[in-house]
């Protein structure tokens, strides 16, 4: 069966998270992607956090899946040559360097389009334009600075920064819409374009409620889905809210059965207002259906902190997966704290390839996150990740190369 984007040629001059995430996907959907390494080197992430002496790493091979790797010098003479041959070959070059590199190196934006006219340019970079347009960024810096982190943890606490990378692969994300978008535009204009995603403005564009929630918090003074509601004090930004729902149902992270010993035993519980009547049938508080201090969302806001904590009373008395059953017999929106063992372990996400087992011939088997967007009609099959300069000959004989120019640009070090 074909793919999605078959026959679209990916230039991937990307490294570390953000931009491999986002070649990875393409690759998925049916993208052929040229990883462009450092000779001897390649992605710093291949020696990063090894779990195995002389393997690339966890971290390398589950974010470039499918992806062919060529060895470039791209600061040699040689090497430019053979990277300006990839350019006239590729419909995307996409890269994550710190900003400047690109130019450095001799490929502005002006010279790309002299070599491909067609060519769409992708980047990630830190911030766009602006006073911080240089830094070089990674991951937290960009939860910090898009407003990630000043809304996150608890109100007692200092700012904390999420596991989930949406800063890195967020943005890769953010990108790769940035390119299957601009790849249509140029079925109509004939034209390629840069593509920027700034990794704050990703973070920002997933943290867009907290800026709504400064805006009425500076027209009202208040927010009372809030735990600081009525029990503390807002200030003048949209204060760390603990784990309160970001949306119009309130809802809070409670404690179940064995939660003294096993860090996960937790469920998210949400008061969503359709249901509520079952709540309290559920929890034993029928009275509160009807009394008029617990009968509406309205009234229910200043008891939030009571309401949970009487729940809490019913849900430690339950696991987290017997109050999930009992509770989705009524409807009632909630979801288990899942540990990573227990997602790797769950058969359902296996049998949809959210998560699949890779075999590496230097590593042996592995899990990896699959494609999380599924296609109909564009399946997606996870090859592992490739070795170091695996690919350089098949892609440079591609670029029309014979085996003696080959073996003349490996001698003068230019692959
Ligand atoms: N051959 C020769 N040189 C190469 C090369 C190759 N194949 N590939 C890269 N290089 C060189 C570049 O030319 C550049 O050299 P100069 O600085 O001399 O111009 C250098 O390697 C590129 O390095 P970098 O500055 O991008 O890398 P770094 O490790 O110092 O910084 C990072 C890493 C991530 C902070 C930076 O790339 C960055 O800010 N990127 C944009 C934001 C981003 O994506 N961050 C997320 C990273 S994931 O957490």
């Amino acid at each position: 069966m074909g793919k999605a984007l078959d026959g679209v040629r990916i230039l991937d001059f990307t490294h570390v998270q953000s931009g491999p995430t986002c070649t990875q996907l393409l690759a998925w959907f049916g993208a052929d992607v040229i990883k462009v390494e450092r000779a001897g080197a390649g992605d710093i992430t291949r020696e990063q956090l090894r779990d195995i002496p002389d393997v690339d790493s966890l971290y390398f091979t589950m974010l470039n899946h499918n992806k062919r790797s060529v060895t470039i010098d791209t600061k040699n003479p040689e090497g430019k040559q053979v990277l300006e041959a990839l350019i006239q070959k590729c419909d995307v070059l996409v890269e994550n360097f710190a900003p400047g590199a690109l130019d450095r190196m001799g490929f502005t934006w002006e010279r790309i389009q002299e070599l491909n006219s067609r060519m769409i340019v992708a980047s990630v970079k830190g911030f766009g334009p602006g006073p911080y347009e240089d830094c070089k960024v990674y991951e937290n810096v960009a939860q910090c600075a898009g407003g990630a982190a000043s809304t996150t943890g608890f109100d007692d606490g200092p700012p904390v920064v999420t596991g989930a990378q949406i800063g890195d692969s967020g943005t890769g994300l953010h990108l790769a819409l940035g390119i299957v978008t601009a790849l249509y535009q140029r079925t109509q204009t004939g034209r390629g374009q840069r593509v920027l995603a700034a990794m704050q403005d990703g973070v920002l564009n997933l943290c867009r409620v907290k800026l709504r929630d400064q805006q009425r918090l500076a027209r009202t003074g208040t927010m009372k889905e809030y735990p600081q509601y009525p029990n503390g004090k807002f200030g003048e930004a949209v204060p760390r809210a603990g784990n309160a729902s970001g949306g119009g149902q309130p809802g809070w992270i409670l404690k179940c059965k064995g939660w003294e010993t096993d860090p996960n035993a937790y469920i998210y519980f949400i008061t969503q207002a359709p249901v509520w009547a079952k709540i309290c049938n559920v929890i034993g508080k029928e009275e509160w259906a009807t009394d008029p201090d617990y009968a509406t969302p309205a009234a229910r806001l200043p008891h939030l902190k009571d309401i949970f904590a009487e729940i809490e009373r019913w849900t430690m008395t339950k696991t987290k997966f017997e109050a999930m059953q009992i509770l989705n017999k009524y409807d009632i929106p909630c979801g288990p704290i899942l540990s990573m063992k227990e997602i790797a372990e769950e058969p359902s996400l296996r049998k949809t390839g959210t998560i699949v087992e890779v075999d590496h011939p230097t590593r042996g088997k592995y899990l990896t996150v699959g494609n999380p967007i599924k296609l109909s009609d564009s399946p997606t099959e996870v090859k592992r990740s490739p070795l170091l300069g695996e690919h350089t000959d098949e892609v440079m004989a591609e670029l029309g190369y014979s085996p003696e120019q080959i073996s003349a640009l490996r001698t003068a070090g230019a692959i």
